[in-house]
C-alpha cells in the first residue's frame, strides 16, 4: 500500500493533500518555499498522483489562435501594449481563421485559445464584432469543436454574445490579487472590473480561466491570495507563467524568475485544485519546458500554433512554432515516451460537462 513515513512536516502537509484534507495558509507557504530537491520531487509525485486521479494518464491539447495582436491597452510586461512602436501587428482575416482553425482541428486539439489585444477593431465596432461572433458559430457548427476566447475585458453583452454564439470559456488572467502590483502591471486598467467580468462569465455559464504571472514583483503571500481568489471564482482553468521580459517594454531589464517558482506553483495549484485544468504552456520555454511542467502535475498543453502561418506567442512569441516544435505531431510521441497520451475528443468533452 501507500505507507509514508510522517516523519516531518512536509510529509505530514502532502499526506493531508493526497486526502483532499483542505490545507491551511500556513502548509500552503510551507509547501511554496519547499527548498531541498527531495521534498520538492516528493511534492511534485503527490500532484502526478491526483492528476492521475481525476485525469489518469489523458493530456488535453489547446490550439492557440493568436488572430489579432493590436492592443489598447499597455500593460508593462507585454511586448504587444499599446505603445511598443517597433513590434510589427497583424490581424488575420475571417478566411485565414478559418484555415488555421481547421488545420489545428486536423491535428487532433481539444479546443482553440482564440485570443486577441484588446483590440478596437472588435471593440469599438459592432459590426466587426458581429463577424466575429459569426465566425465562432461557423466555426462550431462547422467542426463541433470546444472553443475558449481571450478577448481581455469585454462588455457583458459581448460576454453574453460569446455564449451565444457556442463558446465555452472567457479566459482572463488577473496576473496577481495585490491590488498595488496590479496597477504596476495593467497599469490604468480596473482591477475590480476584470475580476467581475470573470464572476459575470461564470454566472452566464461559461468556463472561466484564471492566472497569475509570476517574477513580477509578488510575495509568496500574493500567491497564497491568488489561489483563495482562484477558489472563491471557481475557475476551472488555473495558471502560472513566468514573465519573460520583453524588448522596448518597461520591464524589459528585469530578470525572468527561475523556473522552479512556477513549477512549485503548479504542484501546489494541483495539490489545491485536484480536479480542475492546469496548463503547462509551451509560450514561456518552448518544447524544452513541457516535461518538467507535465512532471509537477500539469494536465492541459497550451499554446499549440501551427507553424509558418505568420503567428505568433505572447511570452516567447517565436520560440519553436515555425520549425514544428508547438505541434501535436511532434508533442505526442514525446507524451509517449513519458507515460502519457493525449485524451480522445470525447474525454475532453466529458469534463467540460461536468
Ligand atoms: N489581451 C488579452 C488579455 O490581456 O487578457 C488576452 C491575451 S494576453 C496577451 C494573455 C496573457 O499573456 C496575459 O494575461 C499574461 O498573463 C500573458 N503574458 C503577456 N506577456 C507576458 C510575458 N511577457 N511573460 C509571460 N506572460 C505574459
Ligand atoms: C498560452 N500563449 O496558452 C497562450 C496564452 C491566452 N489565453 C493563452 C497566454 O500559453
Ligand atoms: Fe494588451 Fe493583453 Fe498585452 Fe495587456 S496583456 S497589452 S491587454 S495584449
Amino acid at each position: 500500500g501507500n505507507v509514508m513515513l510522517l516523519s516531518n512536516k512536509v510529509d505530514i502537509i502532502l499526506e493531508k493533500a493526497m486526502y483532499e484534507e483542505e490545507l491551511t495558509s500556513d502548509e500552503i507557504k510551507y509547501l511554496l518555499l519547499l527548498s531541498e530537491k527531495d521534498d520538492i520531487a516528493k511534492m511534485f509525485r503527490v500532484a502526478r498522483f491526483l492528476r492521475y486521479k481525476y485525469f489518469k494518464n489523458k493530456i488535453f491539447y489547446y490550439g492557440f489562435l493568436y488572430f489579432s495582436t493590436f492592443c489598447r491597452n499597455n500593460c508593462n510586461f507585454c511586448l504587444y501594449r499599446k505603445s511598443n512602436q517597433i513590434v510589427q501587428r497583424y490581424r488575420k482575416d475571417k478566411k485565414e481563421i478559418l484555415e488555421i482553425s481547421e488545420q489545428l482541428i486536423a491535428s487532433g486539439v481539444h479546443l482553440i485559445d482564440f485570443t486577441m489585444g484588446e483590440d478596437p477593431y472588435y471593440l469599438l465596432n459592432d459590426e466587426n464584432l458581429e463577424e466575429l461572433m459569426n465566425l465562432f458559430k461557423e466555426i462550431k457548427t462547422k467542426f463541433n469543436i470546444p472553443l475558449m476566447v481571450s478577448p481581455g475585458v469585454v462588455s457583458e453583452k459581448i460576454l453574453d454574445n460569446f455564449k451565444i454564439a457556442g463558446v465555452n470559456w472567457y479566459a482572463c488572467y488577473q496576473e496577481t490579487h495585490n491590488k498595488k502590483l496590479y496597477q504596476k502591471l495593467r497599469i490604468n486598467q480596473s482591477f475590480n472590473e476584470r475580476m467581475e467580468k470573470k464572476f459575470y462569465a461564470k454566472k452566464i455559464g461559461l468556463l472561466i480561466e484564471e492566472g497569475i504571472l509570476v517574477g513580477v514583483g509578488e510575495t509568496v503571500d500574493d500567491i497564497i491570495n491568488s489561489f483563495e481568489n482562484m477558489k472563491i471564482l471557481d475557475a476551472d482553468q488555473v495558471r502560472v507563467m513566468s514573465f519573460i521580459p520583453q524588448r522596448n517594454t518597461p520591464m524589459e531589464n528585469w530578470i525572468s524568475p527561475q523556473r522552479i517558482w512556477e513549477l512549485k506553483i503548479i504542484a501546489v495549484m494541483r495539490l489545491l485544485f485536484p480536479d480542475r485544468l492546469i496548463p503547462a504552456s509551451l509560450d514561456v520555454d518552448g518544447f524544452s519546458g513541457l516535461k518538467d511542467r507535465l512532471a509537477a502535475g500539469a494536465n492541459v498543453i497550451t499554446s499549440i500554433i501551427p507553424p509558418r502561418k505568420g503567428l505568433k506567442g505572447v511570452s516567447n512569441s517565436e520560440l519553436d512554432i515555425d520549425d514544428g516544435k508547438r505541434s501535436t505531431d511532434f508533442i505526442t510521441p514525446f507524451l509517449m515516451k513519458h507515460n502519457l497520451c493525449p485524451a480522445n475528443k470525447e474525454e475532453y468533452e466529458a469534463w467540460l460537462l461536468k
